[in-house]
């Protein structure tokens, strides 16, 4: 892939960490980042914004990566995975997770299927890699998450997978209201038992679980347009005491999707906004910030930096 060039030409908004400075991609929109750390190196996967300033809806095909060493050079690998690459799927490449299990790539995706009406038609589905940076394959041939009965509101979209200590997987996902949280087989591809509802306060997408010390976070989008809030538990099964708000709300982005990761001894908390010149709600662009904790473990507000 191509190496990206630094552009440091906007405003900042607070003090840069010793990064890139944000936005990070400047030569495309990209939206819904997810961290995964491997190897020695921070890929960041993102969804793709393709929507004319004019459009009134996500428009979405594909997803790619974005991987660094320095946090300060980045690479840009992809398209690695579009909707063509589901057969049963018909449109809107919603945000994804990608993560790493006994030296195999998952990347769970929102996708709008071919035959579900109920649930805006969105379901869940995951493709594998050796790699990180693919080639990705539909690992199933069909939705992992499909819920083609229930007439609910809730969108079967924003998946996001934990390995607990023990291996145990679970996947958290959700919209409009209500997180779902299920267990995963070993071999990622299967449900585990039944789904359940996580509580989370003002909960309206994008969860997240990562775990520092003792205690898990659970991060997700509050309200529409979205702050981020938190929650923290002594079990990623909950329950779950609410924690506030992390990042307050975005110009111009309704949406800010974020996932944190530890990488090289710091914390980074990845997300989008609409800071790049033309941008919107549905032309975002990737940032990464430093995600800092107080001494009692709870997460200090998101200091926003430009370059
Ligand atoms: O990018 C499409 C949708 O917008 C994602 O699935 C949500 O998390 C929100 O960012």
């Amino acid at each position: 892939g191509a190496i990206l060039p630094i552009v440091p030409t906007l405003e900042g908004v607070g003090p840069a960490y010793e990064g890139r400075g944000n936005p990070i991609v400047t030569d495309m929109f990209t939206a819904d980042p997810s961290p995964l750390v491997h190897d020695e190196t921070l890929y960041v996967y993102t969804g793709h914004d393709i929507q004319n300033e004019t459009d009134t809806f996500f428009k979405m095909d594909d997803w790619y990566a974005f991987s660094t060493t320095d946090m300060l050079n980045y690479e840009k690998h992809g398209p690695l995975l579009s909707v063509d690459d589901f057969a049963w799927a018909k449109g809107d490449a919603f945000a994804s997770h990608c993560i790493e299990r006994d030296g195999k790539f998952y990347w769970y995706v929102s996708i709008r299927h071919k035959d579900i009406q109920v649930h805006e038609g969105f379901a869940i589905g995951v493709a594998v890699s050796d790699s990180p940076t693919g080639p990705f394959r539909d690992a199933i041939g069909e939705a992992l998450i499909t819920d083609k009965t229930e007439n609910s509101i809730v969108l079967n979209i924003d998946p996001a997978v934990y390995v607990d200590d023990d291996g145990q997987a679970y996947m958290y996902w959700g919209s409009w209201g209500e997180c779902r949280m299920v267990k995963l087989k070993d071999n990622m591809l299967e449900l585990d038992g039944s789904v359940e509802t996580v509580q989370a306060h003002r909960f309206f997408e994008a969860p997240f679980i990562h775990k520092r010390d003792d205690l898990y976070y659970l991060t997700y989008a509050s309200g529409y347009p979205s702050t981020t809030e938190y929650s923290t538990s002594k079990s990623v099964t909950g329950p779950w005491e609410y924690q506030g708000v992390l990042n307050e709300l975005l110009p111009k982005s309704e949406t800010n999707h974020q996932g944190i990761v530890e990488f090289k001894d710091n914390w980074y908390f990845v997300y989008h906004d609409a800071s790049l010149p033309g941008g919107g709600v549905y032309r975002r662009s990737l940032c990464i910030d430093k995600l800092e904790y107080t001494d009692d473990g709870l997460l200090k507000p998101i200091v926003r930096t430009r370059s």
